[in-house]
């Protein structure tokens, strides 16, 4: 069964708004984009040529999928659309979605998106990424989502390097009533890591989540920064940190996918969080990201509050940016 079947099949008898909630509702400007620009190039073609897959590259280049996965993915669906005799630029269009699925679901391992607890001591869960990305805010999202599950969360301001920075985090952590470890402002980060991963293990907590700075202008800086933060921490949970989270900003595109390479070079990452989903377009990005780092996306932000945060799910992804503004 085709995956346009097979999510058509799964999403039965289901409104349009009963599937997505907030998930579509935030993306809705991506899908209704790249679904509707789909749409039209149906349209448009009676049977399909070569234009048509000019066409469909365009489409998905404009929608950040990647130079590298566009070619890809179109090189599949072409040769399949050729032993399979398939003319009509629906069924292409229905191939090309169920590559997209395939090339995201076998870059790797099952996909786990929640935070990945550990069953003895406190999860360290370290954020990275550029100044800007949202890091600071998904960290107080995390927070909400996991105290709503019972877990006794610390934050740590590693981000010692502007004051505002700090003070963002202070105004988070007050409104959700979670301790906060901070330092003086220009103070060596490792030094706050240190003491809040002692006070997570001392005080039993479920959960540390570790701001950082996202210098990125001198990458050899930063490999360093990175590396110490995590020696900090390993000295006091030698497999710590569990969860290292890349956040990205949707908006910057390959620039993002860019930053992201650089930032997979200094450091293991085990997720990346697409941020200001809301706001974009171009929802390509997030096959672009797995294709090029093979980490996988594990949330996705799509708002400001720390309630617009959800987990990824690809199937809703792909079914939102097939279906999205259509009502079904
Ligand atoms: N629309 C929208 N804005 C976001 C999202 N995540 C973060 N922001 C905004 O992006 C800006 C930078 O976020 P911040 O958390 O300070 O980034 P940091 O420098 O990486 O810590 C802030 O104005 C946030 O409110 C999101 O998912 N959607
Ligand atoms: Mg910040």
């Amino acid at each position: 069964m085709g995956l346009i079947k097979f999510l058509k099949e799964k999403f039965k008898g289901k409104k349009h708004e009963e599937v997505h909630e907030k998930y579509v509702a935030g993306l809705d400007k991506s899908c209704a984009n790249f679904s509707s620009r789909l749409k039209r190039l149906e349209k448009k073609y009676v049977a399909i040529n070569s234009d048509y897959f000019d066409d469909l590259e365009e489409i998905l280049i404009e929608s950040d999928v990647g130079v590298r996965l566009t070619s890809e993915i179109l090189n599949e669906t072409e040769k399949e659309a050729a032993t399979r005799h398939l003319d009509k630029p629906e069924e292409i269009n229905e191939l090309l979605i169920d590559k997209m699925f395939i090339s995201y679901a076998n870059r790797g391992e099952d996909i786990k998106t929640d935070v990945q607890f550990v069953s003895s001591g406190p999860t360290v869960l370290l954020m990275v990424g550029v100044n800007g990305s949202g890091k600071t805010t998904t960290i107080a999202k995390l927070t909400k989502r996991y105290q709503d599950r019972k877990k006794k969360v610390l934050l740590v301001a590693g981000d010692t390097f502007r004051a505002a920075a700090t003070e963002q985090l202070e105004v988070w952590a007050q409104r959700l009533n979670v301790p906060l470890v901070k330092g003086k402002e220009n103070g060596d980060p490792a030094s706050v890591v240190y003491e809040g991963v002692k006070k997570a293990k001392d005080d039993n907590y479920d959960l540390v989540i570790i701001d950082t700075a996202g210098r990125l202008q001198n990458k050899s800086y930063l490999m360093d920064e990175l590396k110490k933060i995590k020696r900090v921490v390993q000295k006091i949970i030698p497999e710590a940190p569990h969860e290292v989270f890349l956040v990205v900003d949707a908006n910057t595109g390959q620039n993002g996918v860019i930053q992201a390479k650089v930032f997979k070079e200094c450091t293991d990452l085990t997720g990346v969080v697409i941020t200001k989903m809301d706001g974009t377009s171009k929802g390509g990005i997030i096959l672009s990201i797995r294709d090029e780092l093979g980490v996988p996306v594990r949330f996705i932000g799509l708002g400001e509050k720390f309630d617009d945060l959800t987990e990824f799910d690809l199937d809703n992804y792909l079914y939102g940016l097939l279906l999205g503004g259509e009502e079904e």
